[in-house]
């Protein structure tokens, strides 16, 4: 009897109202595995030069999604911040969202050099940021700064750098769009998250935020980046550009 009692709520995951925060891990665990299984089943739908791309944006939720789980289960026990799940996931999903510039661009000519300068920086990024986060979180702020040189590294690869030249050089307004669609995303959807960590102690924005609005402004960021970021790419493979028959006619 007593493991009849206790078992069940062993898998509840307690919300209590009033816990926005906690709705938001909720809501995007659902979305992210709700978005998985759309970008997986489109894998088998789109033409076959663009499997790849939708495939890899199912992962990306994917992955998301296990972590959501977790990082859900962890706020409700501890009402404190899942961090090594959030930058585990991150670790695993945002150079992901590299290789996605990559293999839209890989027709025109994108060098894996573009794939490790986008990885670079963003191992950068959430290195310096995981840092700012734990180990030296007193100064969250300057480690905060360094991250940032990640960032405006991959802002200014796909808005000016090469990611933006070989789109320009594609001659294909249908792929032209979608760079710019996801440099948008890049520039705003990823500004959310300093946002969130300007919230710790000491940091630029602990004044007027919550610590509590970290979480909140992680998981609003995710699910629109890591969901949007899926959806211009399945635009892309459904617009009927014609961008990946280039490499195979050369
Ligand atoms: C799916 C997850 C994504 C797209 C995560 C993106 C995370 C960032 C763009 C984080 C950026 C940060 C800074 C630019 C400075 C402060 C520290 C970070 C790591 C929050």
């Amino acid at each position: 009897m007593e493991l009849l009692f206790s078992f069940p709520s062993f898998f509840l995951a307690s919300i209590q109202s009033g816990d926005y925060v906690g709705f938001t891990f909720f809501i995007g665990s659902m979305a992210m595995m709700a978005a998985t299984v759309f970008f997986f089943f489109q894998t088998t739908q789109v033409e076959g030069k663009w499997r790849d791309s939708m495939l890899v944006a199912g992962l990306i939720t994917f992955i998301a999604a296990v972590h959501y789980f977790y990082m859900r289960d962890f706020w409700a026990e501890t009402g404190t911040s899942p961090t090594e799940f959030r930058y585990i996931d991150w670790i695993l999903t945002v150079p992901l969202m590299c290789v996605e510039f990559f293999l839209i661009l890989r027709a025109v000519g994108a060098k894996q050099s573009l794939l490790w300068k986008l990885i670079f920086y963003s191992v950068w990024m959430l290195v310096a940021g995981y840092l700012g986060e734990t180990v030296f979180r007193e100064s969250s702020a300057l480690w905060g700064a360094i991250s940032t040189i990640g960032y405006v590294g991959i802002v200014y690869e796909v808005w000016f750098g090469s990611a933006k030249k070989l789109a320009a050089n594609s001659d294909d307004p249908k792929l032209q769009g979608a760079i710019k669609s996801l440099g948008w995303f890049l520039l705003v959807g990823w500004a959310i998250y300093p946002i969130g960590y300007m919230a710790i102690p000491g940091g630029l924005l602990s004044g007027v935020l919550s610590l509590e609005s970290l979480d909140l402004f992680y998981n609003i960021g995710d699910a629109i980046n890591k969901i949007g970021f899926g959806l211009v790419i399945y635009a892309l493979a459904i617009s009927g550009s014609d961008v990946a028959d280039y490499a195979t006619s050369k």
